[in-house]
């Protein structure tokens, strides 16, 4: 390979085979070091050029990062930190800038004072970008002086270090790569999934400005959060109402001296704020990054609000029952609780499958003694806020305790029949859960359409028939007193939140099937609310679809065709041009025989479904929180929005 180079881009000394070499690995298996050679990967590889970026202005030095998106697909990023080191090291006779680019973790090492911390690779990242670009050049200005270097395939060197201009102003540094295509996915990059992170890493970092430029759409935008993550929970809060307007908030640079061996610098900052509602939305992050698996930051934080809120009933007596002993968990305490934990840490152990949960044991006590200490604080100096928020974790212990008991009695209600199954449910014949579907379906009418079309041998029907609740607005006693959440939970099986159990899963896919009217999507969002807050894993694990009924059916003479979009409509349209034909809207499910339902919407050879599929927890989150809101203009917003998290899969 190498020898098939022209020498003149390159020179092919032994200095650049050993880059090579070096970078090998990465080239070889992409994945391994920045997760999928796909959008996600491409996505990542902005994401670790930023990182440096983002670690400088941890350090304190840079201000503003700008991110841009070219029309050419090069990306650019800058910032206006002290620039990297270009000096000559002793030990490889390499100036730092060119072992940055060049050597598999290099990066960030250079300053022992600066956290350099920031989330991904722990500053390897410029390495394995470059090695992964078809070019990549950067710009330094330090000294005084505007410094060049530039790769070419994967990291080789085009020429040593240049120096482009004297006597300028200012210090920074510019990275411009391009992508390997015959690595990489040659795909776009998605605006609004860089767009959010981008927003996300300027709430997480206080003070620092992130400017956003994407050619493609002619977009330029900035985020500057002096507040931090005190404007993320307002942000997270919009058209939801506080429960106490003052937000409670706390942070501190500590030691984590756990490993007497190995001091790590701990920074922790938390905001936290309870609402009149029901949901869950408590993020936390290590080193920017979501811990979406928790750990012992979050072990903390939990332990120290249960703790805390304890302690304050004990000397306050605000709540008090008389027929039960109201114990507070983790679940009470979080109800309704909108909260953001974000710590910084110079040497992070991630575990967990995806690597996404925190295992420092060190920084347990760190976080819930400063949580303990600010939450007393707060509560003493504001008692009638304190006695709303003791009030409701104490109300949510009770009704989730409750709300186990309502189960039970439904389960044994159930146990009592003949059948432990919802008497309403149509079941399949086969117990094989790989293979078995569950259909849940708008209306009684529909619901027998759907039983006398479906295979029976592997479809299962569960008519759905009154209002769903709205579990954001309701507490847990309520939500399993409602019957029709009872039945699909028991037609599951898996059971609800801390019971929850995949292998009890009774079907592999489960499917929604509404009308395609403004009733059918409040109901399916009401499901997928209810799915999102109690049995996450059926979506993060791809169990949930959403069946896509025809919109159009097309009769020309014998011919039919159903049309499942108002484009598609005008394509056969045009299609069919001076041929005589009739065109049958539905306006719903109810509407279509058995057969026909069949064909169109539970076939699988024919059939189009949506695979619901969640991206961005926090994203997901706040388009819940749109969708179920009172106020109609966020609402329509959201269907827009909404497509985002689901993907077309079946098509
Ligand atoms: C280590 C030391 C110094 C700067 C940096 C790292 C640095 C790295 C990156 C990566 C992207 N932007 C960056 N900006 C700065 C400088 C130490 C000194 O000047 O004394």
């Amino acid at each position: 390979m190498i020898e098939n180079k022209d020498k003149k881009e390159a020179a092919y000394d032994e200095h650049s085979i050993q880059i090579l070499k070096g970078l090998e690995p990465v080239r070889k298996r992409p994945g391994m070091y920045i997760g999928s050679t796909g959008i996600d990967g491409l996505h990542h590889m902005i994401y670790e050029i930023v990182d440096n970026s983002i670690d400088e202005a941890m350090a304190g030095f840079a201000k503003h990062i700008i991110v841009t998106i070219h029309k050419d697909g090069s990306v650019e990023v800058e910032d206006d930190g002290r620039g990297i080191p270009v000096k000559v090291m002793e030990e490889n006779k390499k100036s730092a800038l060119e072992t940055v680019f060049t050597e598999l973790h290099a990066g960030g090492k250079f300053d022992n004072e600066s956290y350099a911390m920031s989330g991904g690779l722990h500053g390897v990242g410029a390495s394995v970008v470059n090695a992964l670009s078809s070019y990549l050049k950067v710009w330094v200005k330090r000294d005084n002086k505007l410094h060049f270097i530039e790769f070419k395939n994967g990291g080789l060197p085009v020429d040593k270090i240049k120096i482009l201009e004297e006597n300028i102003n200012g210090t920074g540094t510019k990275v411009l790569f391009y992508p390997d295509f015959t690595i990489m996915e040659n795909l776009p990059f998605e605006h609004d999934q860089i767009s959010n992170r981008l927003k996300q890493l300027a709430y997480l970092n206080k003070g620092l400005k992130i400017t956003f430029v994407d050619e493609n759409i002619n977009s330029k935008d900035s985020w500057l959060f002096n507040g931090g993550i005190l404007e993320y929970i307002d942000f997270l809060n919009t058209n939801r109402e506080p429960l106490n307007v003052d937000m409670i908030y706390g942070e501190k640079d500590t030691e984590d001296t756990h490993n007497k061996n190995n001091i790590n610098k701990v920074r922790v900052e938390f905001a936290m704020q309870y609402r009149t509602d029901y949901g869950i939305s408590f993020y936390s992050f290590c080193n920017n990054i979501n811990t979406t698996e928790g750990g012992t930051h979050e072990d903390g934080f939990k332990f120290a609000l249960i703790k805390t809120f304890t302690n304050y009933n004990n000397q306050h007596h605000i709540y008090r029952n008389e027929k039960e002993d109201v114990k507070l968990t983790k679940d009470d305490v979080l109800e309704g609780l909108s909260a953001i934990l974000s710590i910084k840490d110079s040497n992070p152990i991630y575990e967990g499958q995806t690597k996404k949960k925190l295992g420092n044991p060190g920084v347990r006590p760190i976080v819930s003694e400063i949580v303990c200490e600010k939450l007393e604080k707060y509560l003493l100096e504001h008692p009638e806020e304190a006695r709303r928020i003791i009030e409701k974790v104490f109300t949510a212990a009770y009704a989730r305790i409750k709300g186990a008991q309502a189960r039970e009695v439904a389960k044994r209600k159930t146990l009592l029949g003949n059948n432990s199954l919802p008497g309403k449910l149509a079941d399949c014949s086969t117990s094989d859960a790989t293979i078995s579907e569950l259909y849940l379906v708008e209306g009684d009418s529909a619901g027998g359409s759907a039983k006398l079309g479906r295979d029976r041998e592997y479809q299962a029907i569960l008519p759905l028939r009154g209002k769903i609740m709205n579990v954001e607005k309701a507490n847990r006693e309520k939500i399993f007193d409602n019957e029709v959440i009872n039945n699909l939970i028991v037609a599951i099986g898996t059971g609800v939140a801390e019971e929850f159990d995949i292998n009890k899963l009774r079907y592999n896919k489960i499917i929604i099937m509404t009308d395609a009217d403004v009733d059918g999507s409040h109901i399916r969002i009401l499901l997928l609310t209810f799915l999102y807050r109690f049995m996450r894993p059926l979506i993060e694990n791809g169990h949930i679809y959403i069946a896509q009924p025809p919109l159009y059916k097309i009769t020309a003479g014998k011919s039919v065709k159903y049309v499942y979009t108002d484009a598609e409509l005008d394509k056969v349209k045009l299609d069919l041009n001076n041929s005589h034909y009739s065109i049958q809207r539905y306006k719903g499910l109810g509407e279509m025989n058995p057969e026909q339902l069949w064909e169109t919407t539970m076939d699988p050879v024919n059939r189009v479904m949506l695979r619901v599929n969640i991206e961005d927890a926090v994203e997901a989150d706040r388009v819940f929180v749109l969708l179920m809101s009172d106020d109609v203009p966020p609402r329509r917003e959201f269907i827009q929005e909404n497509a985002t998290y689901v993907k077309n899969i079946d098509a």
